[in-house]
């Protein structure tokens, strides 16, 4: 056995940090908008404003993406193109947008998958308290009302949020991303509560709305982990140190991932949440876990790497410290693929779902070389690594459905700008020029041989 038949192989982006066209055709402002033109955030003050111009260039990527195989596209749509204020009037213009890359997408033969939110908040909305104002469900129900009406059509494949971890671990605790705030616990648990009920709404308003059956599920991120040997001690550790928070900081409530998936596929907060944060955590009523807790048809989860865990005494888990040397990425992210195997599996286990990678990659030092290739053999080397680790998962019986490499191209990477390259294609961001990485014919014949080569 090996990857299933109907596995589906593909690769993402995300909308802010492709499309550029930042201020066109009636699009409103977001808080990329307003973080990235404040200065002082994003390494070198790098906007998004032009990004990868891919607003203006879809059709060309698109005739890309066919070429190099990919088979499915995970894209998320910029909210504030939408509907411009985040409310109320919807915007023609980036509807007919959103139409043309589906149509694009389909006649190529690329399945749309698509992300309602991907971190683009209107800034109008911002203003209104944003995810602090229990309103953003409502707002978020009316906004995928119209994805729904306008796109379901053709679109059979949604995402609600992109990692509710990072929305508020790095827009609200750590600052780093925006909004920019380093907002205190009771706040935190305020927005923690209202982005639940928010995935919530926006699973209602894709069922209600509708035009066919449609499939949701959500990218979460969070800590993943993988045992330091085989022994059935170590492993017990990892699953526990998994979906249990392993300490009691703030820090491990927003990013052990239990924390908001234990509501959303098990209708209940994990109870180290309680036992450490009782005195700010909103309890969920009955109305809120059945809300909350609607059946998805699938889990997806972006992953990049994992910590290595043993266990100490009485069975607790521990992290093993790296050694000095251990490989790394070039945004000093360890690489650890055993964490594509260990995740899944323990993650299949407790929510019993199709899963999918839904991110997957590296930054890898990638340049033009003196004969116009760009030879990045380390993410070759990285995504045979991951994905042999995913396949022994499939093998082991978790029911892995399907991949999505992170990124398609070169893109705007957040706080570090353009500095970052992610991409299985390179982008030439003075000329726009772009040029399929080695990498990209690399995973093509992974996608042609459904993993066979790996
Ligand atoms: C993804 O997030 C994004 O979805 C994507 O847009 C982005 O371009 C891509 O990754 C590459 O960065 O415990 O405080 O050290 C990345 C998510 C960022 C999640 C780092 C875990 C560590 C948090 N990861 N984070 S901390």
């Amino acid at each position: 056995m090996s990857f299933k038949k109907d596995f589906v192989w593909g690769s993402a982006t995300a909308s802010y940090q492709i499309e550029g066209a930042a201020f066109e055709d009636g699009k409103g402002w977001n808080i990329w908008d307003v973080f990235t033109h404040e200065g002082g955030h994003v390494y070198g003050n790098h906007t998004g404003d032009v990004a990868c111009d891919h607003y203006h260039r879809f059709k060309e990527d698109i005739k890309l993406m066919k070429e190099l195989g990919m088979k499915a596209y995970r894209f998320s749509v910029n909210w504030a193109r939408i509907m411009p204020t985040g409310e109320g009037a919807v915007n023609e213009k980036g509807i007919a947008f959103y139409n043309e890359l589906i149509d694009e997408l389909l006649a190529n033969g690329i399945e749309p998958y698509l992300t309602l939110y991907h971190w683009e908040l209107p800034y109008d909305l911002y203003k209104q308290g944003g995810f602090l104002n229990p309103k953003i469900a409502d707002w978020f129900y009316d906004y995928a009302s119209v994805i729904a009406e306008r796109f379901s059509d053709r679109v059979k494949h949604f995402f609600t949020l992109n990692e509710p971890q990072c929305i508020i671990g790095l827009g609200y605790l750590s600052g780093e991303q925006a909004p920019g705030l380093k907002t205190g616990k009771k706040d935190i648990f305020q927005m923690i509560y209202n982005l639940l009920r928010a995935h919530g709404k926006c699973v209602s308003a894709l069922r209600e709305k509708s035009v066919q059956p449609v499939k949701i599920g959500l990218a979460s991120c969070g800590n993943t982990y993988y045992p330091a040997s085989d022994s059935p001690e170590d492993i017990e550790a990892t699953r526990y140190a998994t979906f249990h928070m392993i300490n009691d900081s703030l820090h491990e409530a927003v990013w052990n991932f239990a924390t908001f998936m234990d509501p959303i596929y098990l209708g209940e907060y994990p109870k180290e949440l309680r036992e450490y944060f009782g005195d700010v955590l909103i309890e969920l009523t009955e109305e809120d876990k059945k809300l909350i807790s609607q059946p998805l048809d699938f889990y997806g989860q972006n992953n990049y790497n994992s910590a290595e865990i043993k266990a100490g005494k009485d069975g607790k888990p521990e992290i093993v410290n790296r050694y000095d040397g251990f490989p790394e990425t070039m945004m000093l992210w360890p690489v650890t693929p055993e964490g594509l195997y260990w995740a899944p599996k323990f993650i299949y286990e407790r929510y019993q779902k199709p899963f999918f990678i839904t991110e997957n990659g590296l930054a890898s030092m990638d340049w033009v070389h003196v004969d116009g290739k760009v030879k990045d053999y380390g993410r070759i080397d990285f995504l045979q690594r991951y994905l042999r680790a995913l396949k022994r998962a499939a093998e082991d019986g978790a029911d892995i459905a399907g991949y999505f490499q992170w990124s398609f191209m070169d893109n705007f990477e957040w706080a570090l700008g353009y500095a970052k390259r992610f991409g299985l294609v390179y982008v030439d961001y003075e000329t726009q020029e772009r040029i399929p990485k080695e990498s990209a014919y690399f995973y093509k014949e992974v996608m042609e041989t459904n993993g066979e080569n790996l």
